[in-house]
């Protein structure tokens, strides 16, 4: 009774969805739809066959490279973030436009600045060799591939 489910926010996968529809048109002219066919048999059976790509990882390959996770710490140090189609990620440094679903790491909590924890979570996946999608976790993502 009085308890509520404060890990998930409807608000926050909505962002997931859309984020990792986004991904796949995107990713048509890279190796995206190649990773797809040989990354098969990873056994993602809760996620419908859909593959969830954090906004940092702007090549989507699962992994938080240096320049990715620097792109993120910008954000940290710029005031927050906004919508700016065009750049690698969708997002540009400062206030501004909010018409877009949140960046990943903007969701503890999701009001367009990353913070101290938002940023270490990221730094997580850095030093953890990669993420993927799960669920039940703080952001909808977890370390490790
Ligand atoms: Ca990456
Ligand atoms: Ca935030």
């Amino acid at each position: 009774m009085g308890y509520a489910l404060v890990g998930v926010r409807p608000s926050s996968a909505v962002g997931w969805a859309q984020n990792g529809a986004k991904r796949s048109e995107e990713g048509e002219g890279e190796v995206g739809e190649g990773e797809e066919g040989e990354g098969g048999g990873e056994g993602e059976g809760e996620g419908e066959g859909q593959i969830m790509v954090h906004s940092a990882d702007q090549n989507g390959d699962g992994l938080i490279s240096l320049s990715e996770l620097l792109r993120v710490i910008q954000f940290f140090n710029s005031n927050g973030l906004h919508c700016q189609e065009g750049t690698e990620d969708g997002y540009a440094p400062g206030p501004g436009d909010q018409g877009c679903v949140h960046h990943s790491s903007d969701y503890n909590s999701a009001d367009w600045l990353i913070g101290l924890s938002e940023l270490l979570r990221l730094i997580q996946f850095f030093n953890s060799g990669g993420y993927h999608a799960c669920e039940g976790s703080e952001d909808g993502f977890c370390p490790g591939l």
